[in-house]
């Protein structure tokens, strides 16, 4: 039997509509609607513009039950630690981008109460400056005591879709309140922090029915009333896993698009000091797996340098940079792209410069250089991270897999392989829609089975190309 399922998906870029059809061996993409997802900054910081994103994902879903008005199901999935603030239903502001300046503050004013060490007990999170606890910690106390409900970004959406608040567990796993040993809200850890814990809702689990759409929105947006709003793994680094078609026991996988997850599954936690020195996460997983991985720093850098150019006049097309990225022959800077000073938005020339200069090495000259320098950066950031993942979480790692928009960019594949030393299997590129897609379908009836039998599946559809390691 195959069936449909809708995934909204809200990307750094531009958030997307995408109709999966999918069977046992089945399991096709339509797109439906693309809208930009642009981060406002105003004189209080860096926002979500988050209604004109709802409206856009609602008029994307009419168009989607238009075309197939067969859909059973909508999932929703986004980047992970930003939220809405709620009272009465009502949210108090709009939401904050991680890469705003505040959290700075926030880390100051948890890490005086815990060091992140202690954290990292509880939480088994990685230090990322921008964690929901950090965010929180940044918020006036009278705006975070006046509000009755904390949500998630999709679980923000999920709520104005079917009027039911949850908190969906592999994103709120990235929050850092939530007991790395089983899942549920560390109560103690919120009110430690001085974060009022009737903020928390109640946990989902992926592949759970959220509720049936509100009457209103279903008749808005011409879909039948009894269509269910599915939790999938609404952190998209969560969904993007599920799709990967690999050996858990025997690969690493990086989920490379605006970031690089970089990481192997497993089913145990890993809590180990040599995952805290290591700076690795455990993040949840669907179906209770464990995400083991570290964040790096991602395609940003490249975009962020394409935007400082283009900000000054230039037009930069993006694959004529990239091949002329692999004509150079110079030597170029392998720069430590994960240095903080690349995370907010700004001049990335600018920054390689000043890395280099205080590290004693020449900076690259031509703009095609500037882009292979980054692409080394990357995989060399990459092939370590994947190196350091198999050897912290016991997997022996013989192949790595790149999914997401980095699966198009074949030098840094490449590269990524001959740095490693390992073959590099690219693609899918639309691992995230496909991974929340899959949970829809299995829970649809449309698929059973495990991971494992999901990710066959991708591999029968999807089938990824391979770059073999050069001398
Ligand atoms: C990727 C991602 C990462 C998370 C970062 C910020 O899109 O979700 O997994 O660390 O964005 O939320």
């Amino acid at each position: 039997m195959t069936g449909h399922v809708a995934a909204v998906d809200l990307g750094a870029t531009s958030g997307r509509v995408i109709v999966g059809r999918v069977g046992a061996d089945t399991l096709e993409l339509t797109p439906v609607a693309r809208f930009p997802n642009t981060p406002v900054p105003v004189s209080d910081g860096l926002h979500w513009d988050i209604l004109g994103l709802y409206g856009a994902a609602l008029d994307g879903l009419r168009d989607a039950f238009r075309r197939e008005p067969t859909i059973r199901s909508i999932g929703i999935d986004s980047w992970a630690v930003d939220y809405g603030l709620l009272r009465d239903g009502r949210l108090l502001g709009n939401p904050f981008h991680y890469r705003d300046a505040r959290t700075e503050r926030g880390v100051a004013a948890v890490h005086e109460r815990m060091p992140h060490a202690e954290l990292f007990e509880r939480n088994g999170l990685q230090f990322l400056p921008f964690n929901t606890l950090y965010q929180y910690a940044a918020e006036p106390v009278d705006l975070l005591r006046f509000a009755d409900t904390a949500l998630l970004v999709p679980d923000l959406i999920g709520y104005w879709l079917t009027g039911i608040a949850r908190a969906e567990q592999t994103n709120a796993s990235t929050t850092g309140l939530l007991r790395v040993l089983d899942a549920s809200w560390d109560h103690d850890l919120a009110r430690a922090l001085g974060i009022p814990d009737g903020l928390l809702p109640p946990l989902i689990k992926p592949g759970e029915t959220l509720g049936a759409l509100s009457p209103d929105i279903a008749a808005a947006i011409r879909a039948p009333e009894d269509v269910a709003v599915t939790a999938v793994g609404s952190h998209d680094t969560a969904s993007a896993v599920v799709a990967v078609p690999m050996q858990a026991d025997a690969a690493a996988y990086i989920s490379c698009g605006t970031w690089g997850l970089v990481g192997v599954e497993v089913d145990r936690l890993v809590l180990t000091p040599e995952a805290l020195a290591a700076n690795f996460t455990n993040e949840g997983g669907v179906d209770g797996r464990v995400r083991l991985l570290h964040n790096i720093m991602g395609l940003w850098v490249l975009s962020e340098t394409v935007r400082t150019w283009e900000r000054s006049g230039h037009a930069i097309d993006l694959p004529t940079l990239l091949d002329s990225a692999e004509e150079v022959t110079a030597a170029v800077p392998v720069f430590d792209v994960n240095d903080p000073r690349f995370l907010p938005p700004g001049d990335m020339p600018g920054r390689i410069d000043a890395w280099c200069e205080e590290h004693s090495m020449a900076p690259p000259r031509t703009r095609a250089e500037y882009a292979r320098s980054i692409v080394e950066s990357l995989a060399q950031a990459f092939a370590d991270a994947a190196i350091e993942a198999g050897r912290i979480g016991g997997v022996d790692v013989r192949t790595i897999h790149i999914v997401g928009g980095g699966a198009l960019n074949e030098l840094l594949c490449q590269r990524t392989a001959d740095r490693a030393g390992l073959p590099v299997l690219a693609g899918p590129v639309e691992a995230t829609a496909l991974g929340n897609i899959l949970v829809q379908a299995r829970a649809a009836g449309f698929l059973s089975g495990s991971l494992e039998a999901l990710r066959d599946l991708v591999v029968r559809t999807h089938a990824p190309r391979r770059f073999d390691p050069r001398a």
